[in-house]
C-alpha cells in the first residue's frame, strides 16, 4: 500500500528513470537492440529494483501507468538509434490482459515517432499460461501492425513449444540459470545446443542471457546461439551511455 502510493508519485517526481542493455550479435560483436530495464532512484531508500516494486505495480494495477510510460519512455530514447538497432521491453500479464493495451503501446510508438517493427516485447512463458483470449488478441493485433515477440526467461516456466506453435515468435531469451552452470558435457550445456539447433531450424534468434566471462560467451556461440546479453558486454546503462556505445561501433 505504501510502496504503491510512493509509486505514482515517483512517476510525478521523476524518480524512475529507464536503462539500456545490449543484445550483442555473438559473430560481429555489434549491438543489435537494447533491453528496456526500469530503475527507480528512491529518495530514502536508494536504487530500487524492478523485483521490489513491478510485482506491486502488479497487484495494484499501477502495472499499466507504469508500462505505457516505460514504453513512451524507452520509444523516445530508441528513435534516436540507427533504424537497425531495435528495442526490446517487458511486459507483465496484467500489461497484457487489460482492455486497450495494444492501443496504448501503438500510441506510445506514434509519439515517440518509432516504428512498430523497431519495438520487440518480451514475454514470459508463465504470462502465457493463462490461455487468456485477450492474450492473444494482444499479440496477434500488435504482431499485425509489425512488433516482434520475443520468448523470455525461456527455460523456467514450462516451456511449452506449443506457444512456439500458436505465437509469432522471433526470438527465445534462454534463461542465464543455464549460463551459470555452462561447461561442455553439462545438462546445461546441452539444452542450449538443442535450444539453438531448434531456433535455427525454426529462424528464430537465440539469446544467451547472463553472460559474464568470456569463456560462457564463446561456449554459447559455439552451441549455436545468435545473440549475447550480460555484464560481460555491459551491465543495463542509462541512455546517453547506450548512444555512446552505438557511437563506438
Ligand atoms: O534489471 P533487472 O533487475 O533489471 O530486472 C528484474 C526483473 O524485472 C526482470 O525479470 C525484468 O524482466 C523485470 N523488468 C525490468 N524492467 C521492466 C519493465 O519495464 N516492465 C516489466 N514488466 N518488467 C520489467
Ligand atoms: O527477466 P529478464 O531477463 O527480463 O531480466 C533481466 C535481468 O537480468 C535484469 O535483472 C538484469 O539486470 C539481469 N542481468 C543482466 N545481465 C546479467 C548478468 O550478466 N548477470 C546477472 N547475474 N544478471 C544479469
Ligand atoms: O568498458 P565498459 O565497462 O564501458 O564496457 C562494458 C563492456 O561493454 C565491455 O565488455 C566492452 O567489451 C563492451 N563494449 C563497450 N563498447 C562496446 C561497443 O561499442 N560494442 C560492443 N559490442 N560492446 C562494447
Ligand atoms: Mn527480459
Ligand atoms: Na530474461
Amino acid at each position: 500500500k505504501e510502496i504503491e502510493a510512493e509509486l505514482r508519485l515517483a512517476l510525478q517526481r521523476d524518480e524512475l528513470s529507464v536503462h539500456f542493455q545490449p543484445l550483442v550479435d555473438l559473430e560481429t560483436g555489434r549491438i543489435r537492440a537494447f533491453e528496456a530495464l526500469v530503475r527507480w532512484f528512491h529518495p530514502e531508500k536508494g536504487e530500487l529494483r524492478p523485483d521490489e516494486f513491478i510485482p506491486v505495480a502488479e497487484e495494484s494495477g499501477a502495472i499499466i501507468t507504469l508500462g505505457n510510460w516505460i514504453t513512451a519512455k524507452a520509444a523516445r530514447v530508441a528513435a534516436e538509434w540507427p533504424d537497425d538497432v531495435t528495442l526490446a521491453v517487458n511486459l507483465s500479464p496484467l500489461q497484457i490482459r487489460a482492455p486497450g493495451a495494444a492501443l496504448g503501446i501503438l500510441n506510445a510508438l506514434r509519439e515517440a515517432k518509432l516504428p512498430p517493427s523497431r519495438l520487440e516485447l518480451e514475454i514470459t512463458e508463465t504470462t502465457l499460461l493463462d490461455h487468456s483470449p485477450n492474450t492473444s488478441a494482444f499479440i496477434n493485433e500488435l504482431a499485425g501492425a509489425g512488433v516482434r515477440f520475443a520468448l523470455d526467461d525461456f527455460g523456467t516456466g514450462y516451456s511449452s513449444l506449443g506457444y512456439l506453435d500458436r505465437y509469432p515468435f522471433k526470438k527465445i531469451k534462454i534463461d542465464r540459470s543455464f549460463i551459470s552452470g555452462l561447461s561442455a558435457g553439462t545438462t546445461s550445456h546441452a539444452i542450449i545446443c538443442a535450444v539453438a539447433a531448434m531456433g535455427k531450424t525454426l529462424g528464430m534468434e537465440i539469446v544467451a542471457e547472463g553472460l559474464e566471462t568470456l569463456e560462457q560467451v564463446q561456449a554459447v556461440r559455439d552451441t549455436g546461439c545468435t545473440l549475447g546479453q550480460g555484464w560481460y558486454f555491459s551491465r543495463a546503462v542509462p541512455d546517453y551511455l547506450a548512444a555512446m556505445l552505438l557511437a563506438q561501433e
